[in-house]
């Protein structure tokens, strides 16, 4: 049997020896959920909510276990891991509702009325990233679960650690075999497998762009469903009649946060250039007390960056000679950390500017007036998140319109509430999660008409 290393990022030690999914394991737990479909779709609505709820229970009875899994698999400080267990709770608790709610329509037509049903849609294949593993696998697998479908999820192969225990949760939660799987391994191996296998009915993928392309066209072969959540360059937007201390002291943790590695990242900030000067002067003394450190002590709010291969790919943004306008701190010794870097100025063509970095670095940009902002932010094959900070409530909302983006927050740099929708425009993605929608995404409508007419 072949297996994988799971190494703690804060200090490069082994953490935990993976067993690696093969191609016919995969294809053995598919043909496990293809047997428990039937009968976890004709679970009676209130007793899918009750199991949901058992299911959420058991996740609120580990979240330290749970939270300390990620500290040492993830490298993700202590605080921000319990807050991540706990979103897989409530992601549960919220779809625990669902079952009981999940009405059709009665449609008057001449001869007969139409009814209609959200049946659900099959075997759900959910594909997960390294860098937030327990949300993203609670995002899809809560409303999935809650519409009748039975769940395989295919952690990253970095981080597989909170997802097989939450899979054991599950089981011991009391849900029926086969209904949720969880399979460690390679995304070239397993992840493919889910594409490929036509008995799997809807992908969830988030990860990068590239490979959400090779996954959209492998789905585009069978009309499989698909949701996409891809990558993003979020703008920071700063008119200078906004707070600015606390627009100021917002920005670190907007595109800090997780080491930068969050898809959400508002990694390029746009500030009024009458601004500039005082914004730069406030935001150095912000970005310099972000505490970068050991993942498991209370008040850290930084650790190391996922691995070796991530921490030389994110330096590459920042060569010698880079345009660095100041930086933070990390610590020295072992494990992947990198300071949290603000460039500033820099030209339009510079990569770190114009692509991902999925890092600790920032750019920091003047503009002009309202319809140049608009258009810097823009400038980019993404839409995914973005913040928008002025005291003029009327500017706020034309620029949050204007802003091809799908998530956006006002003097705030918030980006996800579980029950409300989450997802990209452009290259950043398809489709929405959360919020009271989501099961939309997990069902088929089903249009039966019944003559009433002798
Ligand atoms: P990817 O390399 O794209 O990997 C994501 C997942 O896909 C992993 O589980 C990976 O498995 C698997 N995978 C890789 N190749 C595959 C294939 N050919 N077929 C099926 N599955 C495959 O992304 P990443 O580096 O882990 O994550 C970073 C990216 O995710 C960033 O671009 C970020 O912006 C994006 N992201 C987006 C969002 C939202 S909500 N929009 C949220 C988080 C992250 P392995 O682990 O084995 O490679």
């Amino acid at each position: 049997m072949s297996t994988f290393t799971v190494l703690n990022p804060a200090t490069e030690e082994t953490v935990a020896t993976v067993p690696s999914t093969s191609v016919e394991e995969a294809d053995a737990a598919i043909a496990r959920a293809a047997a428990a479909r039937e009968a976890w779709r004709a679970v009676g609505p209130s007793d899918r909510a009750a199991l949901l709820r058992a299911f959420a229970d058991a996740v609120d009875a580990h979240i330290e276990e749970l939270a300390q899994l990620e500290v040492a698999g993830s490298g993700h400080p202590v605080g921000q891991a319990r807050w991540e267990a706990g979103n897989v709770r409530d992601v549960l608790r919220y779809y625990s509702a669902a079952p009981e709610r999940l009405f059709g329509k009665q449609i008057p037509v001449p001869g007969g009325v139409n009814v209609t049903f959200q049946e659900p849609v099959g075997i759900v294949g959910l594909i997960v990233p390294w860098n937030f593993p327990m949300p993203i696998l609670g995002w899809g697998l809560g409303p999935a679960l809650a519409a009748g479908n039975p769940v395989i999820a295919k952690p990253a192969e970095r981080t597989p650690l909170t997802a097989i225990r939450i899979g054991e949760l599950a089981r011991e939660a009391g849900l029926p075999d086969g209904v949720f799987q969880v399979l460690p391994g390679k995304g070239s191996v397993v992840g493919q497998r889910l594409v490929d296998h036509e008995a799997v009915r809807k992908i969830v993928f988030t990860g990068s762009t590239e490979v959400g392309r090779q996954i959209m066209a492998g789905c585009a072969r069978q009309v499989k469903r698909l949701t996409l959540e891809l990558g993003g360059k979020s703008a920071n937007i700063v008119f200078a009649d906004a707070d600015l201390e606390r627009a100021a002291a917002a920005a670190p943790q907007a595109v800090f946060d997780n080491a930068g590695q969050d898809c959400c990242a508002r990694s390029r900030i746009l500030v009024q250039r009458s601004a500039f000067g005082r914004f730069m002067e406030m935001l150095e003394p912000a970005v310099k007390r972000v505490a970068v450190g050991d993942p498991a002590s209370p008040d850290t709010e930084m650790g190391p960056l996922i691995s070796a291969e991530h921490l030389h790919r994110v330096a590459s943004y920042v060569p010698a000679g880079a345009p660095v306008a100041f930086r933070g701190s990390a610590p020295d010794g072992p494990g992947y950390w990198f300071a949290p870097t603000v460039l500033a100025p820099v030209p339009p063509d510079y990569p770190a500017y114009t692509e991902e970095v999925f890092g600790p670095v920032v750019t920091v940009v003047p503009f002009e007036d309202e319809a140049d902002a608009v258009k810097i932010a823009n400038d980019t094959p993404y839409g995914l998140s973005g913040s928008i900070w002025t005291q003029n409530l009327g500017r706020a909302l034309r620029v949050a319109r204007a802003v091809e983006t799908g998530n956006l927050s006002v003097n705030s740099h918030s980006s996800v509430r579980y029950w409300t929708p989450f997802g990209g425009f452009k290259q950043s993605g398809l489709g929405r999660e959360l919020g009271p929608d989501a099961l939309d995404a997990f069902t088929e409508t089903k249009n039966v008409f019944i003559a009433t007419e002798e």
